[in-house]
C-alpha cells in the first residue's frame, strides 16, 4: 500500500542534553511520555503524518544527540532541513544561554531554514531559572518564528509547537509555487 503526502518536512530536534528532545518528540509521535530511554546515540528517526489545511504532510523529525562526540556526523543530518525546534530546559539556564550555538551550527548546514524556541518542563514551575520575556526576546533576538513553553511530562504545548512548524513550512510552500 502506497501512501500519497503532497509535503514531507525535514525538522531537527536541537538543543544541549537531557533538555528533552527525546521526550518531546516521544509525546508528539507516540503521545506518551517514558522516564527510560537508551540515550540517544548520533540521531534517531521518527515520522508523523498529519493533515494540515486539508493538505497531507509527513513530519520527518530527527532527534540528534548533544553531546560534542558527534558533533561531525551532526554536519551530516542537518543537511536539507526546513525547520528546527530548538529547545532549552527552563529550569537550567546553561541551556537557555546554549540555543544560539545551536541556531548557528543548524543554519551554517541549512541557512533557509526556520526555527521555533522551545522552552521544555514548564511543569518544574518552582525549579524555573528562565521567565517567559527572557525566551520571548532571546526568539525575536535571533530571528524564531515564536517562543513557546511546554511540558513533555503533561504534554502541555508539545502537538502545537511542532504544529507551528509545519503550519509555517507549508504556507511557505504555498507562497512559493
Ligand atoms: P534529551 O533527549 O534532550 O537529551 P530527554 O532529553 O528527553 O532524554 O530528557 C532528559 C530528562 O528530562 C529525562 O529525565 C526526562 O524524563 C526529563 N524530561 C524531559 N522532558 C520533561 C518535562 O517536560 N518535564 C519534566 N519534569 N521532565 C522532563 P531522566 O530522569 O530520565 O534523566
Ligand atoms: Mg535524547
Amino acid at each position: 500500500m502506497s501512501q500519497q503526502f503532497s509535503y514531507t518536512f525535514k525538522i531537527l530536534l536541537l538543543g544541549d542534553g537531557a533538555v528533552g528532545k527525546t521526550s518531546l518528540v516521544q509525546r508528539f509521535v507516540h503521545g506518551k511520555f517514558s522516564k527510560s530511554y537508551l540515550m540517544t546515540i548520533g540521531m534517531e528517526p521518527y515520522s508523523r503524518y498529519e493533515t494540515i489545511d486539508g493538505i497531507k504532510v509527513c513530519y520527518s523529525l530527527w532527534d540528534i544527540a548533544g553531546q560534542d562526540r558527534f558533533a561531525v556526523m551532526r554536519n551530516l543530518f542537518f543537511r536539507g532541513a526546513m525547520g528546527s525546534l530548538v529547545t532549552f530546559d527552563l529550569t537550567r539556564r546553561a541551556t537557555f544561554d546554549g540555543v544560539e550555538k545551536w541556531i548557528n551550527e543548524a543554519k551554517s548546514a541549512s541557512p533557509n531554514q526556520l526555527f521555533i524556541l522551545v522552552g521544555n518542563k514548564n511543569d518544574l514551575e518552582d525549579l524555573r531559572e528562565v521567565s517567559p520575556e527572557e525566551g520571548k526576546a532571546k526568539a525575536e533576538e535571533l530571528g524564531c518564528i515564536n517562543y513557546i513553553e511546554t511540558s513533555a511530562k503533561t504534554g502541555a504545548n508539545v502537538a502545537e509547537a511542532f504544529h507551528q512548524i509545519g503550519r509555517t513550512l507549508l504556507h511557505r510552500k504555498q507562497e512559493t509555487e
